[in-house]
């Protein structure tokens, strides 16, 4: 046999069973985490790889025997690379799990390789409703666009809010948060007079505002992605949308903690409904929010913090249920079903569905402390993918 084909018959070999060959990494259990820490959404992969840090920081690095290393690769939210950064991670590497996901078109492109080398995949950040149904080795601790719209398709005309205006970044998410809003603003006895969507790639949304301004609905229904807020709202603001008497209301993508404090006092009194704002009001939340700001320079933890920090915790509680021996099937079946208190409230993994089952908050932008919050002031309790359903 030559060498080549021997080695990569050895290849082969090592990706069908935890590989015989690397003796060293017997003691080790890799955690590969692939996030966008450059580009467009580098603020989604900074927060989460603060959070997984802290996890860490909090929980020890040694668990169940094994020394947890945590392996973290840029893909810049660019599919084709979270794909190729899979493969190595997992062929290379010989990570346990591999986590992570900024944006809903990277969680797709990897779904393929977990299932094919039934590796666990969590998606700490990216919200379609349909991811979980890509891979059966999919976990989810983030959230779902449908599970955070329909609360605002309640809480809306409920409010006086009867004809509006829906403007969604052109993916996954925004779709999905576009369709679940409005079919539950309608069932409420309101209307959508005109469903605007922008491109995720460099957004200008000067000339869709100009549009809803000459429409002049009751409110703006918005999703924008994590980063992307803070331009809405100033676009927003600055043609005088506000006084005008339109409201603008949305998922909480568009007041994330991550910017919401530099936005502005105009921002006062935007309502959103969401899964987590780090104003929430738990011992467990001001722990967590008190941690993170001192270990990253006051950075305030918006919820993809959260769902990295969630995410680790699942891993690692499946690594101690297995006891260190478990195989990707064995740690999956041990990250089902799971039951905590997370900084956002209490959550649980749905065992049938691998997605996250949660509280949906309804939320009020104030001023505390002289910092711009999202004040909860209702909750939806224990809310599944209203995607699901379907
Ligand atoms: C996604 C959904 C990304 C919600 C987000 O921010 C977000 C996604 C980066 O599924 O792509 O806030």
């Amino acid at each position: 046999m030559k060498k080549r084909v021997l080695l990569s018959a050895i290849a082969a070999a090592s990706l069908l069973a935890a590989s015989p060959f690397s003796f060293a990494a017997d003691d080790t259990f890799k955690i590969g985490l692939i996030l966008p820490m450059t580009g467009q959404q580098a603020s989604t992969g900074k927060q989460i790889a603060a959070a997984a840090h802290l996890y860490m920081a909090q929980n020890g690095s040694t668990v169940a025997g094994k020394k947890i290393e945590l392996i973290i690769k840029d893909d810049a939210a660019t599919p084709d690379v979270t794909k190729r950064l899979a493969q190595e991670l997992i062929v290379n590497d010989k990570v346990n799990v591999i986590g992570g996901f900024g944006v809903t078109p990277a969680a797709l492109a990897a779904a393929p390789i977990a299932t094919q080398s039934k590796t666990p995949m969590v998606v700490m950040a990216a919200a379609t409703s349909i991811i979980t149904q890509a891979s059966p080795y999919i976990v989810r601790t983030s959230f779902t666009l449908p599970q955070a719209a329909v609360a605002m398709g309640d809480w809306a005309p409920k409010n006086g809010i009867k004809k509006v205006v829906t403007l969604v970044s052109d993916y996954g998410p925004g779709i999905d948060a576009e369709k679940f809003f409005k079919e539950r603003l309608i069932f409420n006895g309101g209307q959508v007079v005109e469903a605007l969507r922008v491109p995720l790639r460099s957004p200008d949304f000067a000339p869709f505002l100009q549009k809803v301004r000459d429409l002049k609905p009751d409110a703006l229904f918005v999703f924008v992605p994590s980063g992307a807020g803070a331009a809405v709202m100033k676009q927003f603001l600055e043609r005088g949308m506000d006084k005008a008497g339109i409201k603008l209301i949305g998922t909480g993508d568009v007041t994330d903690d991550d910017q919401l404090n530099d936005m502005g006092d105009g921002a006062l009194g935007v309502v959103t409904s969401h899964h987590y704002s780090a104003s929430h009001n738990s011992a467990t939340n001001k722990k967590f929010v008190a941690a993170f700001e001192a270990a990253n320079k006051g950075m305030r933890p918006n919820f993809m913090a959260v769902g990295g920090y969630d995410g680790m915790r699942v891993i690692y509680e499946a690594l101690k249920a297995t006891k260190g021996k478990g195989t990707g099937d064995d740690l999956l079946a041990a990250m089902k079903g799971q039951i905590f208190e997370s900084p956002r409230g209490p959550m649980f993994i749905d065992a049938q569905t691998r997605d996250v089952v949660q509280n949906i908050y309804i939320r009020k932008v104030e001023k505390v402390g002289g910092k711009l919050y999202n004040t909860e002031f209702d909750t939806l309790k224990d809310v599944k993918d209203p995607g699901k359903a379907k």
